[in-house]
């Protein structure tokens, strides 16, 4: 970047000046360049006046070869070519443009546009990627029918794909060659080819008309044991889709292909998914069971986005959460159903919390709607992806299922081959309803987590119970004031004695600052169950005493605020017990915790997955977001100590639940499924909690389970409790096996990097800086920069805000370093330093000084730019 990019305002948005009908693309791949020809049949925009504009095509990093307009090649006078386009006088209102371009996919460490990913080429296009393959109107409100025609060396890329059906292929000497057609049209962020040498996994799947549909999924030979869990992910979420959605897919052929170096975790180009192998690629011996859950939701997430997403598109990319946040609303909704519905929801809201309730109230907080953006990669945010979700989420709760499914069908009916707006989806919501949503929509366009104040009052003459609410939303950059937004606040009434239902779940709707709900006919002061399944994304303040607390967790009938009432009073005995050390006092924690949470492991009816959760302190990241202004360092002493006098308090149950559990694992076949997912996570969780007894038998039986367990679930968390324990020669000797049983696996590797990385006991910055000098890590890998630089500034709190700086000064350099070679994953992996304000002052002025360096490198990305100025501001 050589100067001050520019800032992009939705308020901008101008519909496209020349429309594309046909795109014919035709592809020569060789291993140091390939070339890109390209044939476009273009129309002046009929809807426009019928002037003709220049036609300014985007493009970046081509080398322009051949241009010819209506087939008469240009001279050198008759188009301009700049850093980012191509502009040329169109003389009529239908004309076509052929274009050749020289490009190195072998140079391509952004990992975005045509780039090699180990042996094979592959694409990654969202959200403005296209413009590095070949001159275009690279926007998703311009959408053109493909062909696509790849040739490359026979024997090193015998795979050749694209989107839509393959329609023709050949050889011709050393080289072969394949074409590929889409018959729906589509923008081109949705494009995709893959050239390779690569193993094909093959099934089928009859849509609700009978259609067949051929599955494939193509990957690395060595992968071909880990394609199983993916194939069985996509035929649930097809079936799921059709049941739910009474969505079909639409093509003759679905394939997905795994490769190692991607930016994110998979892309839903048509037809022709692309995954980062994380994302795809399992088998038990090597993958957790947090993996075959993340796949099952991914491979869903990128298959829903067929209707959600690519049938319907965005207008433009400030309308991202049209489709993000819609399409993980239906995959969270699709895991549930797979899943436990409590459990899935409980981690969704405490993901939530921790990361995007921060993000929310930090320099980069923006709208579920951005209004405007300098680097659209900046924004692929948890606001507009989660949030996004929640606000989605929001709107079935205030309409109830059926009328929301009459809202989604006619959405894809009215908008299907259009590329369309929030409004658009909100207005059918509407139509469907009757419901004016106008004032719904402010969590569009609003940032910040709103906070309810809840207080009540019982008046028992009249037996009427109270609810007060007030709503307030804090100010973000660029929004001091904010109204007041339509907010479905789901309330049952507990009887205060017996716990009784005295009255189920209703919907309070909540739209003014302040308002006030009254229920009649309450024979007693009731206790409040509030924000049931957490229906709303807000900060609840509601003055629950700990007794109070205890009574929910005991009797609440909703799953999610059972839990949720056991981290509030986890919350308050931390808090108190923070103050106290922080005063130089011993922290001291009331026994409520610890009776509550025995009653928990006691309770017959509750199964294993909800128990783990229950279990579970808040995590430390959360804990801090908690804080006006965070303490890293006491709050880690103290949450680890609270931790401790649990495992003591609870020892007897917790060592009968782990031999149990552990028993029973291995009296098991190993399937990744709700029901042994849930044993196995409360078999751990309780692991963890004995490990901090330092007692010679559990330690045996931690390095047992390491040993002697037949899958990766139980191995990874026996190695976790040994590397986060003060057992060193145990948790090197085990790595060591580890490492020289898995080194060929690359997957395998990023837990190993990761789980070192992540531990305060085991890794300082200087045992960081080793694990980057493994010969497995690779700072060009994304998958391994976040299982070392991620893991560490993210997970291993204590030592990224180490007193003396240097966490934040590794960070720092090695953010430079990537910023040179993909300026997406910089601009990520910068995002810890940019809470600055959140830490005590000498921190703050730490990290300041680390985002003021990067500020000045000679060379910086849009990316990077954008983060920084907005955090440094
Ligand atoms: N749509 C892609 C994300 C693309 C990110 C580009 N920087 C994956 C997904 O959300 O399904
Ligand atoms: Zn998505």
């Amino acid at each position: 970047m050589t100067h001050t990019p520019k800032t992009i305002r939705l308020a901008d948005y101008r519909a496209p000046d020349y429309l594309i009908h046909e795109t014919h693309l035709h592809f020569e791949l060789y291993d140091d360049h390939a070339l890109v020809h390209a044939h476009l049949v273009l129309e002046r925009n009929p809807q426009l006046d019928d002037s003709l504009p220049p036609l300014v095509l985007d493009g970046v990093k081509l080398e322009l070869k051949h241009i010819a307009l209506d087939d008469r090649v240009l001279g050198a006078g008759e188009y301009q070519v700049d850093e980012e386009s191509l502009r040329l006088q169109p003389e009529k209102n239908s004309f076509t443009l052929d274009t050749t371009v020289r490009i190195e996919p072998q140079n391509n460490t952004e990992l975005e546009g045509l780039y090699r990913s180990g042996g094979m080429f592959c694409t990654q296009c969202e959200a403005e990627g296209f413009r590095k393959i070949t001159y275009y109107l690279d926007r998703p409100d311009v959408m053109s029918s493909f062909t696509t025609t790849l040739s490359a060396d026979k024997q090193q890329y015998p795979v050749l794909l694209s989107n839509g059906n393959k329609i023709d292929e050949g050889e011709e000497g050393e080289r072969h060659w394949a074409s590929w057609e889409d018959p729906h049209k589509k923008p081109a962020y949705l494009f995709a080819l893959v050239a390779g040498d690569l193993w094909c996994v093959e099934d089928s799947f009859t849509t609700m008309s009978g259609r067949e549909v051929t599955l494939r999924m193509f990957v690395e030979p060595q992968n071909a044991d880990k394609c199983q869990h993916g194939m069985d992910s996509l035929k649930k979420s097809m079936r799921w889709d059709e049941e739910v959605y009474g969505r079909e897919y639409d093509l003759d052929i679905f394939m997905i292909v795994a490769v190692d170096d991607f930016n994110m975790g998979a892309m839903e180009n048509k037809g022709l998914n692309i995954f980062n192998s994380s994302c795809v690629l399992a088998k038990p011996e090597n993958s957790t069971d947090a993996a075959f859950q993340r796949i099952e939701s991914i491979v869903a997430h990128e298959y829903f986005h067929n209707w959600s997403g690519n049938r319907v598109t965005c207008r433009d990319w400030f309308q991202l959460s049209l489709k993000e946040g819609f399409t993980v609303f239906r995959d969270a909704e699709f895991s549930a159903d797979m899943n436990s519905r409590t459990v899935k929801r409980i981690e969704d809201v405490a993901y939530l919390r921790t990361h995007q309730f921060a993000e929310d109230a930090g320099p980069l907080a923006h709208p579920v709607r951005p209004a405007e953006y300098m680097e659209i990669s900046n924004f692929y945010t948890l606001t507009i992806y989660e949030k996004g979700a929640e606000v989605v989420r929001m709107l079935h709760t205030l309409l109830g299922a059926e009328l929301f499914r009459k809202g989604s069908d006619l959405y894809f009916e009215r908008h299907d081959g259009q590329a369309v707006t929030c409004d658009d989806f909100v207005a059918a919501m509407e139509s469907v309803s009757g419901r004016d949503l106008t004032r719904f929509k402010l969590w569009y366009s609003q940032a910040g987590t709103p906070v309810l104040q809840v207080s009540d009052s019982y008046d028992a003459e009249k037996q009427e119970y109270r609810l007060q609410v007030r709503q307030n939303c804090p100010p973000t950059p660029g929004q001091p004031v904010k109204e007041p937004m339509v907010i479905p606040l789901a309330t049952g009434l507990l009887d205060a004695v017996t716990g009784e239902e005295v009255r189920g779940t209703q919907v309070l709707e909540l739209t003014e600052a302040s308002q006030e709900f009254i229920f009649t006919g309450i024979a007693s002061q009731p206790l409040p169950s509030l924000l049931r399944g957490f229906s709303a994304p807000v900060r609840l303040e509601y003055a629950y005493s700990r007794e109070q607390l205890a009574f929910l967790l005991a009797h609440d009938s909703d799953g999610f605020n059972r839990w949720e009432a056991g981290q509030q009073l986890a919350i308050q005995v931390f808090s108190e017990a923070l103050t106290q050390q922080q005063n130089g006092q011993t922290p001291a924690f009331d026994p409520q915790l610890a009776q509550a949470l025995s009653k928990v492991l006691a309770d017959t009816q509750l199964d294993e997955a909800l128990k783990a959760e229950i279990i579970s302190l808040p995590s430390l990241a959360y804990l801090l977001e908690l804080q006006t202004e965070a303490d890293v360092a006491n709050s880690h002493v103290v949450r680890e100590a609270l931790r401790l006098s649990l495992a003591q308090q609870l020892e007897q149950p917790l060592r009968e639940i782990y031999q149990q559990l552990r028993e029973q694992a291995r009296a098991t076949d190993y399937r990744p499924e709700a029901g042994q997912i849930g044993r196995r996570r409360l078999q751990n969780m309780t692991l963890s909690y004995l490990m901090l007894l330092e007692q010679d038998d559990i330690l045996a039986a931690c390095i047992a389970q390491f040993e002697q367990a037949d899958n990766m679930t139980e191995r990874m968390a026996a190695l976790a409790n040994l590397v986060n324990n003060p057992v060193r020669e145990q948790a090197e000797q085990a790595l060591a096996a580890f490492e020289q049983e898995f080194a060929v696996d690359p997957l395998v590797m990023d837990q190993w990097f990761s789980v070192q990385a992540s531990s305060p006991l085991f890794s300082d910055t200087a045992q960081i800086r080793q694990l980057m000098q493994h010969p497995a890590f690779s700072i060009k890998n994304p998958n391994k920069v976040r299982a070392v630089l991620g893991a560490f500034s993210q997970h291993n709190l204590p030592q990224f805000h180490a007193a003396d700086g240097s966490g934040y000064a590794l960070l720092a350099e090695q953010v430079a370093v990537l910023d040179g070679l993909n300026p997406q994953i910089s601009a990520r992996m910068v995002n810890p330093l940019t809470r600055w304000q959140r830490y005590q002052p000498r921190q703050q002025q730490q990290m300041r000084a680390e985002l003021e360096k990067l500020q000045q490198l000679p060379k910086i990305s849009r990316d990077l730019f954008e983060v920084l100025e907005k955090s440094l501001g």
